[in-house]
């Protein structure tokens, strides 16, 4: 008896002590091998500008690449609707599963500030709609709902645009299409090319929009053009899919930020849109957010709900709680709201106030090309126009970190560092 079990235990660990062999269809291989043709994956064009940023030891480094916001002393800043909502959660010992379609409240909160409080379609329940691991899973998610259901479709994307919806529609597997945004020379918005590739699109289209302070021009349509793409979508039949990462820093008001939505609903479109929390609430790294689908009818709207979730499970399951339970507590609290429009607009002020700062020192410091772009764009970034050699220069002999198509990020600009900033672009831009 014990000498069989002293033969079995042999047995098991010479084979613990042996390569585990795997079949790639060309034949065995050794466990040592199974990962050989792994490359390092490059860089991540806006986070792998942090990583280089916090391994610089200079004590003069800034980090203008990612949006994240920052007060006047460049310190992370934590909403006081947001702390005054941690204390009232203090304590909670609720650690239970959210369902997979995340926490229905929070939801309906949500789409109360992309479809208006009075929303006819939310009281219709029209909107399928979920909660979501921030903007990114909600766009992840609806890429992958396009491609289960209008498997043939492709979506047309705008030129420039945040890097990451690229990587996004290529992992769920929808082929790409770009339609002309920007104009360089104007750096302004190239409103006729854009509408002549709505136009030239195959009826039916799908599109992704912005649906405020574009990243990465900071340029937005206005009131008026929105009215005139909308009439175009709708006389093609495309289906507009709204990102909506930055509601409150292009105006400093929510619901004025909703006004391209507002418009594509009046006319009847049937849109998608993706919300997030993490830049309008700070709650970057708890990543809450919500996708919507507006429907038919109700029967409809139950549906894509049910596939929507079915998405999430074999994914995550289902969505972080923390995070939902903090935007509940601040929205559903009137004077907790109130506070937190206020402090939206703090910090869409204080962009607005270092745009103007940054043009007028590179205007004092004598440099010889027009700044006026800093100031007439909006929201979160600024398209510098900085060439990426340029922008190496800053990062190479000044630390300023920023990703290499020019884009600074105005949250990350302080009365600190703005001269410092303005001194290393004119520096680098002065012979050009
Ligand atoms: N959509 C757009 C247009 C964005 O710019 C971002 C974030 C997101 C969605 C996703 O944000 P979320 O998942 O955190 O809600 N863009 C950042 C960060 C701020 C990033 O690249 O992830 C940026 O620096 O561009």
């Amino acid at each position: 008896m014990a000498m069989a079990m002293m033969i079995r235990n042999a047995a098991a660990s010479r084979r613990a002590m042996t390569p585990i062999s795997g079949d790639f269809g060309g034949g065995l291989r050794s466990m040592s091998s199974w990962w050989k043709s792994v490359e390092p994956a490059p860089k991540d064009p806006i986070l792998g500008v942090t990583e280089a940023f916090l391994a610089d030891p200079s004590p003069d480094k800034v980090n203008v690449g990612v949006g994240a916001y920052r007060d006047d002393n460049g310190k992370p800043v934590v909403l006081d609707c947001v702390r005054e909502a941690e204390r009232r959660l203090a304590g909670s010992t609720f650690m239970e599963y959210l369902p997979m379609g995340g926490s229905a409240k929070m939801v309906d909160l949500t789409l109360k500030l992309a479809y208006g409080d009075d929303s006819e379609f939310i009281k219709d329940k029209r909107i399928a709609a979920i909660q979501t691991l921030s903007g990114t899973g909600a766009c992840r998610l609806f890429a992958d709902f396009q491609k289960r259901f209008c498997p043939g479709s492709q979506i047309y994307i705008p030129v420039p645009t945040w890097s990451n919806h690229h990587n996004i529609w290529r992992d769920a597997e929808v082929p790409q299409k770009t339609y002309h945004y920007y104009h360089p020379e104007t750096k302004g918005l190239d409103f006729s090319a854009l509408m002549d590739d709505v136009k030239n699109a195959p009826d039916g289209s799908f599109f992704l929009l912005h649906a405020c302070a574009h990243n990465p021009t900071g340029v937005d349509p206005t009131e008026e053009q929105w009215r005139e793409i909308s009439q175009l979508f709708k006389a093609k039949g495309h289906f507009a899919f709204f990102d909506m990462a930055y509601q409150g820093f292009a105006s400093g008001d929510p619901a004025r930020d909703a006004k391209s939505i507002r418009i594509f609903l009046e006319d009847g479109h049937h849109i998608g849109i993706s919300q997030s929390y993490a830049k309008n609430m700070g709650l970057y790294g708890q990543r809450v957010g919500c996708l919507s689908v507006l429907c038919e009818d109700a029967k409809q709207a139950v549906s894509v709900k049910s596939q929507l979730q079915q998405l999430a499970r074999p994914m995550y399951s289902n969505p972080p709680l923390h995070g939902a339970q903090l935007v509940s507590t601040i929205l559903e609290d009137p004077e907790l709201k109130s506070l937190w429009l206020k402090e939206v607009k703090v910090m869409a002020d204080r962009i607005i106030g270092m745009r103007t700062t940054l043009r007028e020192s590179l205007e004092k410091l004598g440099s010889p090309l027009s700044w006026e772009h800093v100031t007439k764009q909006i929201g979160m970034f600024c398209y510098s126009g900085l060439t990426p050699e340029q922008v190496d220069r800053l990062t190479s002999e000044y630390h300023i970190y920023m990703t290499r198509n020019g884009r600074i990020s105005m949250a990350g600009v302080t009365t600190g560092n703005v001269g410092y900033l303005a001194n290393a672009i004119h520096e680098v831009t002065k012979s050009s």
